[in-house]
């Protein structure tokens, strides 16, 4: 059986899972919120990263249900979130899902059936998907933010998007993508690009995260740097929904 065979079972086969991973504030490191990741866990208990199955589920069209069963997952997962702290929950996007007719009206079916609010949900896009059709991703960010919803744009500085494009896009917070971040204590190009980043988005009032922080030499960098949110292995793996509880819990 080929994983694109497989992957047509997964929902009625329960094999999918959310991982969460804690986003800290770069100024006294407390927990803002978390991220959702998606998992596939085959019959021998193996994981598929959706780095892999994604593109395959987009290709079929099957990234639809998967993408309502993973807002849907992750707004009640975030409703039993709130009992723990005033937390935000990020979840990952595809362009189809976002490009489809209704799916404003989705994402506020979603959060009348689990009570979510949409000023805990973080939508998270990437640079592509602004970029396909600028005029299309005006009109649903703001449709978005009359929602109530915010906007980070992931995988930030891996695409084409200039600043002075965000400058007019809707939008809360940008997401520095992880491969400027693992460089800046070796890499004088890496450091400066980083640097850059986090001090113009300031300057267009946007919130910066700095991803797949790992080392406390990044941490110190990126708060040097004026970043204001960080996540990483340095803080906090992806990890199941029970783990974060304790997490969250055990955590100074
Ligand atoms: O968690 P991991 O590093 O394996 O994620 C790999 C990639 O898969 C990342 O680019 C991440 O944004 C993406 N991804 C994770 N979960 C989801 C999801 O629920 N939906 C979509 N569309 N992408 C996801
Ligand atoms: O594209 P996106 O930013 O959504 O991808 C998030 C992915 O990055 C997740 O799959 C997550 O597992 C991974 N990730 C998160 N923190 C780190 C980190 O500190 N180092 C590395 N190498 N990967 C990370
Ligand atoms: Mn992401
Ligand atoms: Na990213």
């Amino acid at each position: 059986v080929t994983i694109r065979n497989e992957l047509q079972h997964v929902l009625e086969q329960n094999a999918l899972q959310l991982f969460y991973q804690p986003i800290f504030s770069a100024k006294d490191h407390t927990i803002v919120g978390v991220e959702a990741l998606l998992r596939w866990q085959r019959e021998d208990g193996s994981y598929v990263s959706p780095a892999e199955f994604i593109p395959l589920a987009e290709d079929s069209g099957q990234i639809i249900p998967i993408g309502s069963w993973v807002l849907q997952q992750a707004c009640s997962d975030g409703v039993r979130l709130q009992e723990y702290g005033d937390f935000q929950v990020a979840v990952n996007l595809s362009s189809i899902q976002v490009h489809r007719a209704n799916f404003i009206e989705s994402l506020k079916h979603t959060l009348n059936l689990t009570g979510f609010k949409s000023s805990k949900l973080n939508l998270e896009l990437t640079e592509s998907i602004l970029m396909e059709d600028s005029h299309q991703a005006i009109r649903i960010l703001d449709a978005l933010r009359v929602q109530g919803f915010s906007v980070s744009i992931d995988d930030f500085g891996t695409g084409f998007s200039s600043l002075s494009y965000l400058k007019s896009l809707p939008i809360d917070t940008l997401k520095i993508d992880r491969s400027f971040i693992q460089d800046v204590i070796s890499g004088k190009h890496d450091a400066a690009i980083a640097r850059g980043i986090i001090a113009m988005a300031s300057q267009l009032d946007l919130n910066v995260v700095a991803e797949g922080v790992e080392t406390a030499e990044q941490v110190a960098f990126v708060e040097e740097a004026g970043c204001h949110y960080m996540q990483g292995f340095y803080f906090a793996r992806p990890m199941p929904f029970s783990e974060l509880i304790c997490f969250i819990q055990n955590y100074k």
